[in-house]
């Protein structure tokens, strides 16, 4: 193994480690109770109104980020939520599903707007300038950075992909991991919801 190469895979595996170990202590400290995931932000839905947090309160609220140029993890994740939702029936208004955009860039109220009507009408899809989405991507601890391309309008966004459950006060409860089937989110919201 050449040095290049050897380091290559160190710095590799020390990232993996960084990364496991991160997620595991991040989880762990979730089941405990002790991080506080969310919290106040001011943001504008798909029908360019001005909302915050306070606009779910009441609700159980199901919390994503991503983009609507998102290739598959986005679109498949909120297909799946609205599944679920369609399976929950009319307990479904105790759900908010909330979907932030991570690219505010592209993501006006009017592509919001158009990209609203492929899923579950309960959902409000937010966007915000820059310092908005920042904010609140830091206060639900997730990860986002513009993929470097070529082409300048058609960049990927990178992306962590957890599904937040917050309680009807606004306060963490649990999550879901990608690729959660929407029978288990249903089965999940329904024991959750009936307390
Ligand atoms: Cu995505």
């Amino acid at each position: 193994m050449s040095t290049r190469v050897f380091f290559f895979v160190v710095t590799l595996l020390s990232a993996t480690l960084i990364g496991t170990v991160t997620a595991g202590y991040f989880i762990w400290q979730a089941r405990d109770g002790q991080v506080d995931i969310g919290g106040p932000f001011t943001l504008t839905d798909q029908t360019g109104r001005t909302v915050t947090e306070d606009a779910f309160e009441g609700t159980w609220q199901v919390v994503f980020f991503g983009y609507t140029f998102c290739p598959d993890i986005c679109p498949t994740d909120l297909a799946t939520m609205s599944a679920a939702l369609d399976d929950l029936g009319p307990l479904a208004d105790e759900v908010s599903p909330i979907f932030i955009s991570i690219d505010p860039e592209r993501d006006t109220v009017e592509q919001l707007a158009s990209y609203h009507e492929y899923f579950h009408p309960r959902f409000s899809m937010l966007t915000g300038t820059p310092e908005q989405i920042g904010a609140v991507a830091r206060e639900f601890r997730v990860y986002y950075a513009k993929v470097e391309s070529d082409a300048a309008s058609d960049y990927l966004m990178d992306h962590s992909s957890i599904t937040y459950v917050l309680d009807p006060a606004g306060d963490y409860v649990t999550h879901f991991s990608h690729g959660t089937p929407a029978e288990k989110i249903a089965e999940t919201l329904r024991g959750l919801i009936a307390g």
